[in-house]
């Protein structure tokens, strides 16, 4: 071995998440999905430039099951990021490194989520984007924490994710505090709610801010007619419609995601609601538009961040996507890019992809994402989040108001 050569395996020794470092291998001998190097024989010829050691980086997402639609687009998203990470290359330890991305289905599932988080720290991934829930993001950032390996929800909103002290945890988009705050106080003021009946899914997101949502109608004056709650998997709201339709609701706040409120608006209308429906960001999506059809009409939901064609980089971002991947983009794809992108960068200011050495650099970080500004907070909440509702308009969300940005 030349002085050359050993010294760039020794500078990739002190990598992290690179697999085997001895004699590194051309890239076209590793069978698929695996980043270990093989061993190059002892008789082979003059040596080549040695294959960049990997850096790995894991994405825990919904990838199967109704919610896949918001999962793959996450996974597209981070990818993306990876792919022009690498095209760009990038320097960590005086080596060229190459980023892969190591996605795994949680299936949405809080149990499943563990088992995946634990599959990732044992294939010592480098950070993690996910997971997409905060049902399954609660208990997998308690592993991670565990294991000193920081990772970025690009979806999960419910308070508590970061309210844990782990100094591993971080979003990258405003929490139900303030998205169930908004949403109270868009339908108490500018909806004019005269009466509400308060439907959740039971999951840490849909009841956590479904709470919220009802803690500010409280807060208002008012008190919600009925509390009423379904799970992540029925589709059949009839009996609770036909309940809550005998409190005679002019709006139906529900906290939960969008396989649910499609057909959730559609027995609305089959049933004779006319009460609008408002909800979080698991229903601002195209899907919902889809499955509800026409019913979807009018009804209203928020969402953390701005509109994609507000963002500065989104259109370029969304044109990228949709070409190189074929990706709907639904609503988290842009903050699927931004989490990965975000643990780029952070090793490049620490010059290593080893977490004990980066962390400090990823909590300190101002990036301008796609999808804006991003910093955080002590806890690891994005600073200055923003807020913006919806209503369905000719088959269309359209933004109505955004607040936000303390
Ligand atoms: N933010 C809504 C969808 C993801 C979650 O928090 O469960």
């Amino acid at each position: 071995m030349t002085l050359a050569r050993l010294s760039a395996v020794l500078a990739a020794l002190a990598l992290w998440g690179c697999g085997k470092t001895e004699s590194p291998a051309p890239e076209a001998s590793k069978p698929a999905g695996d980043t270990q190097q093989a061993a190059a024989p002892a008789s082979a010829p003059a040596p080549t430039e040695p294959a960049a050691p990997v850096v790995k980086i894991g994405l825990a997402v919904p990838l199967t099951g109704p919610q896949a639609h918001l999962g793959i687009e996450i996974r597209d998203g981070a990818q993306l990021a990876l792919d022009e990470a690498n095209e760009a290359g990038v320097m960590l330890g005086g080596q060229k490194v190459k980023f892969e991305l190591m996605a795994e289905d949680d299936e949405a599932n809080p149990s499943k989520a563990t088992i995946v988080a634990q599959k990732l720290v044992d294939a010592k991934v480098a950070g993690v984007v996910g997971h997409m829930n905060s049902g399954t993001s609660i208990p997998a950032s308690k592993i991670y924490s565990d294991n000193n390996l920081p990772n970025i929800s690009p979806s999960a909103t419910n308070p508590k994710l970061t309210e844990q002290g782990f100094k591993t945890t971080f979003r990258v988009m405003a929490n139900d505090n303030q998205q169930g705050k908004v949403l109270g106080e868009f339908a108490t003021g500018k909806l004019g709610m005269k009466n509400v009946v308060i439907i959740d899914d039971r999951t840490a997101y849909g009841k956590g801010l479904a709470d919220v949502v009802e803690r500010t109608v409280k807060a208002s004056g008012k008190t919600p007619a009925a509390r009423e709650f379904t799970d992540d998997k029925s589709t059949d709201f009839q009996a609770i419609l036909t309940s809550a339709k005998g409190k005679k609701p002019d709006v139906i706040i529900f906290g939960g995601m969008d396989p649910q409120a499609g057909p959730m608006a559609k027995q609305m209308k089959s049933l004779g609601l006319t009460a609008k429906l408002v909800a979080g960001d698991g229903v601002q999506t195209p899907n919902f538009i889809q499955l509800a059809g026409a019913d979807a009409e009018g009804h209203y939901a928020s969402s953390p961040g701005v509109p994609l064609d507000k963002m500065a980089g989104g259109s370029a971002f969304a044109d990228k996507l949709v070409a190189k991947y074929k990706t709907k983009i639904e609503l988290y794809a842009p903050y699927g890019y931004d989490a990965a992108s975000l643990f780029v960068e952070a090793m490049k200011k620490a010059d290593s992809a080893d977490p004990a050495k980066y962390i400090a650099a990823l909590a300190a970080i101002t990036h301008n994402g796609v999808t804006g500004p991003i910093a955080f907070d002590e806890k690891g909440d994005l600073k200055g989040g923003l807020i913006t509702i919806y209503q369905v308009k000719e088959g269309k969300w359209m933004p109505v108001e955004t607040v936000g940005g303390n």
